[in-house]
């Protein structure tokens, strides 16, 4: 066993005061953190790297497996799959909080941005989902704590769901806030991915959920429309968000060679 004398103790007492010295980029961290716990999302800019973003993510939590396991996700075009609105596209996809179908969804979500579009198109676009649920009227915010929602997910848009739970859209966190799930998708079309060809089609009629359900994807669209954060990542920027508050949705893009990194912090 160690014992502390005079001289460890003073050594070590200049350690720990030294830790707290905060460094430039420590100080933007704790920024980051604040803007996360108020806004529910921030930006940090000039991250030279990938390796770099994954160093400054483990300052809110681990970097968790995605949907195939890996911890890094591309974002990017796969033009086998286009005709699907999914992140694998470069259409407009709505508004949804990730990963609904796992027991504890990732507390935070990242994307790193190797390449904007060179068409200044594509913004990454993030609402407070807690704001949201709270502008409902009271019979549907109530119908969102209490009714259970299957939600599925499925790795690839043609393959059958991988993953399902059961879950009110607003639970209780064990030991954090309230956690949202929500897919927009999911609710009005019945699936997570759906063709690409019914976005532009008004007269679609959901016929997965029910008319509560219905009733709130409408609330969503419009307050989605009203309270809007549109965020162009630029090179080397890293947008995070509290994904178990806010939803996010991607306006539509026109450069194949856009890429970002996406990363599920827990
Ligand atoms: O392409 C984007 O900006 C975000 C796409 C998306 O929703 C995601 O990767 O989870
Ligand atoms: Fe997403």
């Amino acid at each position: 066993m160690t014992t502390l004398n005079a001289n460890t103790l003073s050594k070590t007492t200049e350690h720990i005061t030294n830790n707290l010295l905060l460094s430039d980029s420590d100080s933007s961290i704790t920024a980051s953190m604040l803007d996360l716990n108020t806004q529910g999302w921030t930006l940090l800019e000039d991250v030279d790297s990938a390796a770099d973003a994954e160093s400054a993510l483990l300052n809110f939590g681990a970097l968790l497996p995605q949907f195939d396991g890996e911890i890094r996700y591309d974002v990017k075009n796969r033009p086998d799959k286009s005709q699907f609105q999914w992140s694998g596209s470069m259409h407009r996809i709505t508004p949804h909080t990730e990963h609904p179908a796992r027991e504890t969804p990732p507390k935070y979500l990242a994307l790193y941005c190797v390449n904007p579009s060179k068409n200044g198109d594509g913004h990454t676009v993030v609402y407070d989902g807690y704001d949201f649920l709270n502008s409902l009227p009271p019979d549907l915010k109530a119908y969102a704590t209490t009714k259970a929602v299957e939600f599925a997910v499925r790795t690839d848009p043609e393959g059958q769901p991988t993953e399902s739970f059961n879950s009110p859209l607003l639970t209780l966190g064990l030991v954090s806030n309230p956690i949202l799930r929500f897919s927009y998708n999911m609710l009005w079309y019945g699936v997570i991915y759906p063709r690409a060809d019914l976005l532009s089609n008004k007269n679609y009629k959901p016929e997965h959920c029910s008319e509560e359900l219905a009733e709130i994807c409408k609330y969503c669209i419009e307050y989605c429309e009203n309270n809007m954060k549109r965020v162009l990542i630029p090179k080397n920027g890293l947008l995070v968000w509290d994904n178990r508050r806010m939803l996010h949705s991607r306006e539509q893009f026109t450069d194949p060679d856009r890429h970002l990194i996406r990363y599920f912090i827990g």
